[in-house]
């Protein structure tokens, strides 16, 4: 493939229109109120409650602090099973609240936490269950939960690439006590930087209402320590704007991923991470699995040489959260217990994919993959 003359990246933000944002900039300036739940945020946290089809959402200044808020606010202590193929925030949440995580290796399918794995891991110090929706795949949702109700644990989601997915018609944070959505720029739906909880407990709304804010109780009172975890006015009125536009960009991806999977599906060595049947997907995410032996060269060869293209795909999710070093010293760590995860973090790349991208960037990055294929068998 020649070269594309842009970079191309893994993704690119939805922008809306500048009109819209100034006009609610000049509504948010002419009512003085920037952040602390003004009007804009009151406003977004009841179109994203519709939007996904839930009764209980809180909005936070990113998704890492919505996590970290959340688990403390369900009170966890002791371990939390999880699994390592995450981005580092859905373990560092756990770091900041004291609690351990336990690494529980995943479905070599899905990429998600693997059922089969979690019972062997729980101990009398095991307080909840911490999955992750990889790539916009649903864990198994039904089996964890059986689990936990036998165990008495909580479930936690975090659903940072799940926003708007459905299975069976179910909206995800239905799943589980409480999801975590992030509203980074990178993601299908959002506000800048931001993030939500949805949850199942209407008690520990106030909770979570004080801990975003300094733990305040009142005008003379901190009851619990919190901290700054508040959505300003700026980010909610970018989502206000957003949000109207996401549902085209979703089938946009849809068409986008029909034709990648076109291109792609029977490459030798290369598998695509689809979504499941029945699931209505974010489609947040375009990733592809290489296995060296079947496609001639390896993940890391491919990156590389998508990059000196000026195509920027991304090893998510490179390193194992397992493989910190602060972790080295658990039991859960050692990479005999999770084999599948280190084979899904060497063969993992996540390829470009957004609404604006051109149908003919897709088919030349498809079509330097087949080419690449073809060469390194022949060399074989
Ligand atoms: N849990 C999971 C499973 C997550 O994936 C994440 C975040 C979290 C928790 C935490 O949620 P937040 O606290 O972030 O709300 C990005 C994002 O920063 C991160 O939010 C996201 N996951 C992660 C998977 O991806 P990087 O290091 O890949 O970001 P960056 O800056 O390299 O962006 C990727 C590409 O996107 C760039 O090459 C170009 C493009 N881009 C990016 C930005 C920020 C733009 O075109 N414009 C932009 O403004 O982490």
């Amino acid at each position: 493939m020649e070269g594309l003359t842009k970079p191309v990246y893994v993704t690119k933000p939805l922008l809306p229109a500048l009109d819209g944002i100034v006009q609610r900039l000049e509504d948010i300036w002419e009512s003085g109120q920037m952040t602390n739940q003004g009007g804009q945020h009151e406003l977004l946290q009841k179109e994203l409650k519709l939007f996904l089809g839930i009764d209980r959402l809180e909005l936070f200044n990113n998704g890492t602090i919505a996590l970290l808020l959340g688990l403390k606010a369900l009170g966890l202590s002791g371990e939390v099973i999880t699994t390592p193929f995450t981005f580092p925030a859905t373990v560092q949440a756990l770091d900041w609240n004291g609690l351990t995580p336990v690494f529980c290796d995943i479905r070599p399918d899905t990429l998600n936490i693997d059922p089969k794995k979690i019972e062997a891991l729980i101990t009398e110090k095991t307080t909840a269950i911490l999955g992750v929706h990889v790539f916009g795949n649903l864990c198994d949702v039904e089996r964890i939960q059986e689990i936990a109700d036998k165990y008495n644990l909580k479930v936690i989601y975090d659903g940072a690439h799940v926003f708007g997915t459905k299975s069976g018609g179910v909206p995800v944070a239905n799943y589980g006590d409480m999801t975590m959505f992030s509203f980074h720029a990178t993601k299908l739906f959002h506000t800048v930087e931001g993030g939500a909880l949805a949850f199942k407990d209407e008690r520990i709304t106030e909770v979570l209402r004080m801990l975003r804010n300094f733990g305040i109780t009142g005008p003379d009172q901190v009851a619990l320590s919190g901290l700054n975890g508040k959505m300003n006015e700026l980010q909610a009125a970018v989502g206000l704007e957003v949000l109207p536009l996401v549902e085209r960009e979703r089938k946009k991806r849809q068409r986008l991923k029909e034709l990648y999977e076109r291109e792609l599906t029977g490459v030798p060595g290369l598998r695509i991470i689809t979504n499941l049947e029945g699931e209505e997907s974010s489609y947040q995410y375009f990733v592809i699995e290489i296995d060296e032996a079947g496609f001639g060269c390896s993940r890391n060869d491919v990156h590389d040489k998508l990059l000196k293209r000026n195509v920027s795909a991304r090893k998510y999710f490179y390193p194992l959260c397992s493989g910190f070093e602060w972790y080295s010293g658990l039991q859960s760590s050692r990479p005999e217990h999770l084999p599948n995860a280190h084979m899904a973090v060497d063969r993992t790349l996540a390829l470009p994919f957004y609404g604006a991208l051109g149908e003919w960037e897709v088919e030349r990055i498809c079509s330097f993959l087949k080419q690449l294929n073809a060469q390194a068998l022949i060399a074989q």
